[in-house]
């Protein structure tokens, strides 16, 4: 998606543009719309219209084709409508010294929220084990054990962690989260750095990961990794799919190191139809739906980055190029 400046009619300047990028049509005319409405100052246009390349002064993106932001040369900023920018900061065109802005939606953190509870909840209450046993037509009474006596483990405790953190906390659950940088935050046990890893690991029963793509968190969850949580425990992924190694989980599981998995998010998707996670029993599969920004919100989140960069004021969600989110 673009934004273009349009021409006011009494003027001879064109309005300046916002390109829109998204590579489904539907949804990408639906965002043209909204922020065109938001937007009276600029003309907003889609990646596929011919647009002079100099009056383009934002894009607003999801997984834009690759080089994509060499033929704008005016560019003022970057607008993700994700919040994960690993695909943006990879581009090898990107270019430099201009703002990139992610995604910061209140109907977004609801909906990571709504995952986060739910499967964890699953996980607590032992409810694959119950399933099974319907299958079996077997009745398996367990006895789950509190929430008190649970301990989940979050790990990347930003927007998305930090709110799924303090609800399974209101629940009664022991939290831990994982962050870079060591912080204090209520009824929340923080580990930070790698030096915090070991023992974040060894105290999880339930473990979420909700951290960016970066170049220290690809492939963080590893063989190694996954020897150091306990026995018995269960692994949420809901960030990216590169933050796994998917054989060494699938080993883990089938060791019975790990009691079982629930992926929304793979190194290759559409997931192919050929992999085996698919038909794992231990494994729980979601096509990259844990949450969605939303239209409404979005937009507005996008329209107040804009208005923020036009008066110099930083927006909410600047990433930082040197942390990679
Ligand atoms: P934030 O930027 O708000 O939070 C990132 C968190 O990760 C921070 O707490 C940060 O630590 C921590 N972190 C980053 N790098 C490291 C590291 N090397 N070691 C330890 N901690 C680290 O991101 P959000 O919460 O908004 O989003 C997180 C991710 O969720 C997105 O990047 C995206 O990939 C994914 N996502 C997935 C969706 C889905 O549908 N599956 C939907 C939306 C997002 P610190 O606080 O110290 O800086
Ligand atoms: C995101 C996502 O990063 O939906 O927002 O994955």
């Amino acid at each position: 998606l673009t934004i273009v400046e349009s021409a006011a009619p009494e003027q001879s300047t064109p309005k300046r543009a916002v390109i829109v990028a998204i590579a489904e049509p539907a949804r990408a005319a639906a965002w043209r719309e909204r922020l065109a409405a938001l937007l009276p100052d600029y003309t907003v246009v889609d990646d596929t219209e011919p647009t002079p390349a100099d009056r383009v002064r934002y894009a607003m993106v999801w997984k834009p084709r690759r080089g994509f932001f060499g033929a704008y040369p005016q560019l003022r900023a970057i607008l993700s409508i994700g919040a994960g920018v690993e695909d943006i900061l990879s581009d090898p065109m990107l270019p430099q010294g201009i703002a990139i802005v992610r995604m910061i939606d209140d109907a977004l953190t609801v909906g990571m929220r709504e995952y986060v509870l739910l499967h964890v909840l699953r996980y607590h209450r032992r409810q694959p084990e119950l399933e099974a046993a319907q299958q079996e037509r077997r009745w398996q009474p367990i006895d789950a054990g509190t929430a008190a006596e649970r301990r989940v483990g979050i790990m990347g405790l930003g927007v998305l962690g930090c709110d799924g953190a303090r609800h399974l906390s209101s629940l009664g659950f022991k939290v831990a989260g994982w962050k870079r940088k060591p912080a204090a935050i209520d009824g929340i046990e923080v580990f930070a750095g790698r030096e915090g890893l070991d023992a974040f690991l060894a105290r999880t029963q339930i473990l979420v990961c909700l951290l960016p793509l970066t170049a220290a968190t690809r492939e963080l969850i590893d063989a190694e990794f996954l020897k150091k949580l306990p026995r018995g425990a269960c692994v949420i992924n809901a960030s990216r799919g590169e933050c796994l190694v998917e054989n060494a989980l699938l080993a883990a599981i089938d060791s019975g190191h790990i009691a079982g998995a629930t992926l929304d998010v793979f190194a290759r998707e559409p997931l192919p139809p050929d992999h085996p996670f698919w038909t794992h029993p231990k494994i729980t599969i979601t096509p990259h739906i844990a949450s969605l920004t939303a239209l409404e919100s979005g937009a507005r989140h996008i329209a107040a980055a804009i208005a923020d960069l036009e008066a110099d004021r930083v927006p909410l969600g600047l990433v930082s190029r040197g942390n990679g989110y």
